[in-house]
């Protein structure tokens, strides 16, 4: 057994599960660890300069490489601090082994500054969450936090790393990964149950979630979509591209709000879900987004998920990959020549409808074209157009955003990575770990002027690493969204038009000054015209940029 020091020995182990960068921000608790970092030359430490900032910057790593990533945070207050980015991180189903720094065991006795009892803070939102009481325990406890990570569901798990422990020597024994197969195969009879439902669906529809981006089953799930001639929607707040933008049968993000769903769904006899969120409503409405008589078919790889708001005839938990080949041949073989034909003809229709939906949505793009102040829909719609086919999108719009998945390229399983947890600030460090995770694919953050304030520190990061991600501020100098939502109460604002604490104004936020000030080439757009030159240019240089694009903060039903 080699001797050596619990923080060598964390980094070994690190290095064993596959880790490339530990994304971190360091304090007194975590000096051990920085220490052994001077002297390792493999692992690449990340430096972000908010530990929010650095568990997003995480999460863009871990869910575009799918590999494990390494955030390692100071102790209470840190690991506070990126609690809001944790809860993203989780909702999406990112692998990360979240670490802290802790005092010495037997010091915290004393409650020494910035104490605090770290397991149970981390505890709600991860998978694990334990502390390391001994030297002998760590490799035990980091293969199983690895291991716990990137099983199916995958999402984080958290090790707080006392001091004691990273200084302790010892003669360590540091075992070997284990690793969950992840191709679970659906259940048999399962299967032939959904198939039969299939086969005699009229109407269905296909909701795709990031289980299919994660088991890379785009074909198969076409296939499924082909045979049965189902348009197929992306759940309500995607953070993957589930299904190919640019297939016909795409039919874009369905609706979050209770009766806009209901009124989608209700086009329809049968409800299949492929690890499709059912469903995580914005705002309570009183009305009850399923139709009845709609029968739910859900194929998911976490458990919890599976019946969890709706009583769902055919539940199967399984890795989407292996198991919808199954369902293909089983449906296939229970549809009659008629039922058959009776697709065929569906599916004809279909690809028209969607069609005509998309043509819908550029031409309202194309109308609004001249608009300035710039009109948020012409203006992804520009976006979307100027793109190359290999660029990755990093979607925090919110009420910009509308319509973003049909107008992009977002055709592979890695082109498109949104905001599903909902805690804004995500999206401007996620590009950064997804640029990591995806060094040459053109990376473009499309972030709202709010959202972009809660972690703008990041920008320095990017310039520091030179990482050559495109930061778009949608910038309509607002929290639009909220008044949007408060303009529908039809509430005391609406009446006197006032809206409390929702203008980013007097001052003025000057992104341009931020993000130079950071180290970045900034500019910023006033008009469509001018938007595609200066995303071009900005994307050439290969250089981390900003474009501050000044957009109608309109924000009323017309
Ligand atoms: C951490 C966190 N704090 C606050 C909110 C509430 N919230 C949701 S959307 C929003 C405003 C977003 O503004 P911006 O990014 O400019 O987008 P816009 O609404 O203008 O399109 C706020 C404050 C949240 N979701 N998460
Ligand atoms: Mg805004």
């Amino acid at each position: 057994m080699p001797r050596m020091t619990g923080k060598r020995a964390f980094i070994e182990l690190l290095k064993q599960e596959g880790v490339e960068f530990i994304f971190g921000n360091p304090g007194t608790t975590e000096l051990p660890l920085m220490d052994a970092l001077a002297a390792e030359g493999e692992l690449r430490f990340v430096l972000g300069l908010h530990e929010g900032a650095v568990l997003s910057m995480a999460d863009g790593y871990a869910q575009a490489s799918g590999k494990l990533a390494a955030a390692n945070l100071h102790v209470t207050p840190g690991l506070g601090n990126a609690m809001g980015m944790l809860y993203d991180a989780e909702k999406a189903g990112a692998p990360i082994l979240v670490t802290a720094g802790q005092h010495e065991q037997g010091f915290n006795v004393s409650e020494p500054i910035l104490w605090g009892d770290l397991p149970p803070l981390a505890r709600p939102l991860v998978k694990w969450s334990a502390e390391v009481p001994q030297l002998a325990e760590l490799p035990r406890m980091v293969h199983r936090a690895a291991k716990t990570a990137l099983a199916p569901p995958t999402g984080p798990v958290f090790l707080s790393l006392p001091g004691d422990i990273l200084n302790a020597e010892g003669d360590i024994d540091l075992g070997a990964p284990t690793r969950v197969a992840p191709r679970l195969r659906g259940d048999r009879d399962a299967i032939e149950r959904a198939a039969a439902l299939l086969a005699a669906a009229e109407r269905p529809l296909i909701m795709a979630g990031n289980s299919v981006s994660q088991s890379g089953a785009h074909p198969e799930l076409i296939e499924l979509a082909e045979l049965i001639a189902a348009p197929v929607y992306g759940e309500s707040v995607p953070s993957t591209a589930a299904f190919p933008a640019s297939h016909p049968l795409f039919r874009g993000t369905i609706a979050r709000l209770g009766p806009s769903l209901r009124k989608a769904l209700s086009d329809f006899d049968l409800l299949v879900s492929v690890g499709g969120d059912l469903f995580t409503l914005s705002l309570p409405s009183g009305v009850e987004p399923l139709p009845p008589g709609l029968k739910i078919v859900h194929l998911d790889s976490d458990p919890w998920e599976l019946g969890k708001n709706h009583a769902t005839e055919v539940a199967i938990l399984c890795d989407p990959k292996p198991t919808l080949p199954e369902l293909v041949a089983a449906t296939e073989a229970r549809m009659s020549a008629d039922a058959k034909a009776r697709a065929r003809a569906r599916l004809k229709a279909m690809k028209e409808t969607v069609a005509a939906e998309r043509a819908a949505l550029k031409a309202r793009a194309k109308a609004a074209a001249g608009n300035v102040p710039i009109n948020p829909l012409a203006l992804m719609a520009a976006i979307a157009e100027l793109l190359p086919a290999d660029a990755v999108v990093v979607d925090e719009t919110i009420s910009s955003g509308a319509g973003l998945r049909q107008l992009l390229k977002s055709d592979d399983a890695q082109s498109y990575y949104g905001n599903r947890g909902g805690g804004i600030g995500w999206g401007l460090p996620a590009a950064i770990g997804v640029k990591l995770a995806l060094p040459a694919r053109p990376v473009v953050a499309l972030i709202g002027d709010g959202s972009a304030m809660y972690s703008c520190q990041a920008l320095w990061t990017a310039a520091h690493y030179r990482l050559g991600v495109v930061f778009v501020i949608v910038n309509n100098r607002s929290y639009r969204i909220l008044k949007q939502r408060v303009n529908a109460l039809k509430g005391v604002a609406a009446q006197r038009d006032i809206y409390v604490g929702m203008d980013l104004v007097e001052p003025a936020i000057d992104f341009v000054g931020l993000a130079r000030s950071l180290g970045l080439a900034a500019a910023r757009a006033e008009t469509l015209a001018q938007v595609a030159p200066l995303l071009e240019k900005a994307l050439a240089s290969g250089e981390p940029s900003l474009v501050d694009i000044v957009v109608d903060g309109a924000f009323k039903p017309v």
